[in-house]
């Protein structure tokens, strides 16, 4: 009885994701659906990748958080579009939230939505909103362990960026286990290090999410 009811959230969040990403896909929108651990650096890579983008791409944010506009007023004062949802508890954001949020934004002007999942390894991994990808982002201070302790998020994610490389002297983070852990658990995942920080390595992530734009773009206006 109890497996019915989880399975049937599940297909319920399918129909509305599935709703969203019509709506993406008649704009032209390309959507990233942004995972990782509280602290991992979700917001902080939005801010670099605002940055970098904003002369290139017309961006709009959606936060989800548990409680606060914190994250939001931190991407709103680089004057991109902002949307905060907050799940009052949930531990994630799911379709339906994020349809919610869609009616603050004007798709005419957007051709990247970013939306910065609520900090967590597990639960957003399980919900689609409508996203052209799933992005994760982990830290290195979280250990080199968690690909296998905390699988699903690493299979269903389209990249996987891993943030604070800049820490690496100060710790024993093995990055070839972490890697081959990586791909062992999704051969097709894309692992990017990066440093929010000091900007290493984003050269590479700014142009793997610029190609999928410019390619989403494109054949839209066909
Ligand atoms: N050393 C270092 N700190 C970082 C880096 N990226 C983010 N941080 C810090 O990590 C903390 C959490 O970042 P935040 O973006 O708020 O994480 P979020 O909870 O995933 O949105 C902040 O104090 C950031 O300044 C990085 O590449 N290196
Ligand atoms: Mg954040």
């Amino acid at each position: 009885m109890e497996i019915k009811v989880v399975k049937s959230i599940l297909e319920a969040n399918e129909v509305i994701a599935s709703q969203n990403r019509e709506v993406f896909s008649q704009k032209g929108v390309y959507v990233v659906n942004l995972m990782g651990s509280p602290g991992a650096g979700k917001t902080t890579l939005l801010e670099r990748t605002i940055e970098y983008m904003k002369e290139k791409k017309r961006m709009a944010v959606i936060e989800g958080d548990i409680a606060t506009s914190r994250d939001a007023e931190r991407i709103a004062a680089h004057a991109i579009p902002t949307v905060q949802i907050n799940t009052g508890g949930a531990c994630h954001l799911d379709g339906n939230m994020v349809r919610g949020g869609l009616q603050e934004l004007d798709f005419e002007q957007i051709d990247l939505l970013l939306v910065e999942n609520v900090g967590n390894l597990v639960c957003p991994a399980e919900f689609r909103i409508g996203e052209d990808a799933k992005v994760m982002i982990i830290s290195v201070t979280e250990g080199d362990d968690k690909a296998l302790k905390y699988p699903l998020m690493f299979q269903v994610s389209s990249v996987l960026l891993l943030n604070k490389i800049d820490l690496l002297p100060h710790l024993d983070f093995d990055l070839e286990r972490f890697r081959s852990d990586a791909l062992k658990v999704n051969p097709h995942l894309a692992v990017l290090t990066i440093s929010c920080k000091t900007g290493e390595g984003l050269d590479n992530w700014f142009r793997w999410l610029e190609e999928k734009v410019n390619k989403k773009a494109t054949s839209w206006k066909r």
